[in-house]
């Protein structure tokens, strides 16, 4: 059984960055609608016994029927525990450890970020922005549609940081302007726990 990551603060929390009824109704509702669907699906398509990185590297085996929604929901489930959990209402800032990796990779924290940014905010309709890093400690950008993500593109990318540019993330209180939603997302990343998802893949 696939679980949602158990949030580390109170929905209201993370205001006046992110509202409070739009916290309650992505976790509660959307985030949870995804968990579930998946659930049932993986007990139809016989996956329980799978890691949901293991159903993203092979969603081609899967049966056709159900291959869809395996890959809509997981990401679902996958991008959201993700997005949730590198969030908080007093994030860490970035340790000298970790923002010279990002250095190392883009220059400086703020040209990454400007990057990022970019990125999310230019994906045409629903989908994700994200950080990722392969084995060997090189950091990528890039986007995807829908609940895609880079792990099911089998590029040896997992990704450490997820910018959610659905309007269900921004819109009661951002409306057209994801932009603004991108910049207050920032602010509450939690540097400490990207830095351990870095750390889960490089080490
Ligand atoms: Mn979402």
């Amino acid at each position: 059984m696939f679980k949602q990551v158990e949030l580390k603060y109170n929905y209201s929390d993370l205001e006046p960055k992110i509202d409070a009824l739009t916290m309650e109704t992505h976790y509660s509702k959307h985030h949870a609608a995804y968990t579930n669907y998946l659930n049932n699906l993986v007990v139809q398509a016989g996956l329980e016994n799978k890691t949901i990185e293991e159903i993203f590297s092979s969603l081609a085996d899967i049966d056709s029927n159900i291959r869809a929604g395996i890959k809509n929901n997981g990401g679902g489930f996958y991008n959201h525990n993700l997005y949730f959990s590198t969030i908080s209402a007093q994030p860490k800032a970035i340790s000298d450890k970790f923002a010279k990796v990002i250095e190392d990779n883009f220059g400086s924290l703020a040209e990454m970020l400007e990057q990022l940014a970019k990125v999310s905010a230019g994906q045409f309709g629903s989908g994700w922005g994200w950080l990722s890093v392969d084995k060997s400690g090189k950091l990528v950008i890039s986007a995807t549609a829908n609940q895609d993500n880079p792990l099911m593109e089998n590029k040896g990318l997992t990704p450490i940081l997820a910018v959610d540019v659905w309007e269900h993330a921004y819109y009661l209180k951002y409306k057209n302007l994801r932009a603004d939603y991108i910049k207050a997302y920032f602010d509450l990343i939690d540097w400490e726990v990207v830095e351990i998802h870095y750390n889960n893949v490089v080490e």
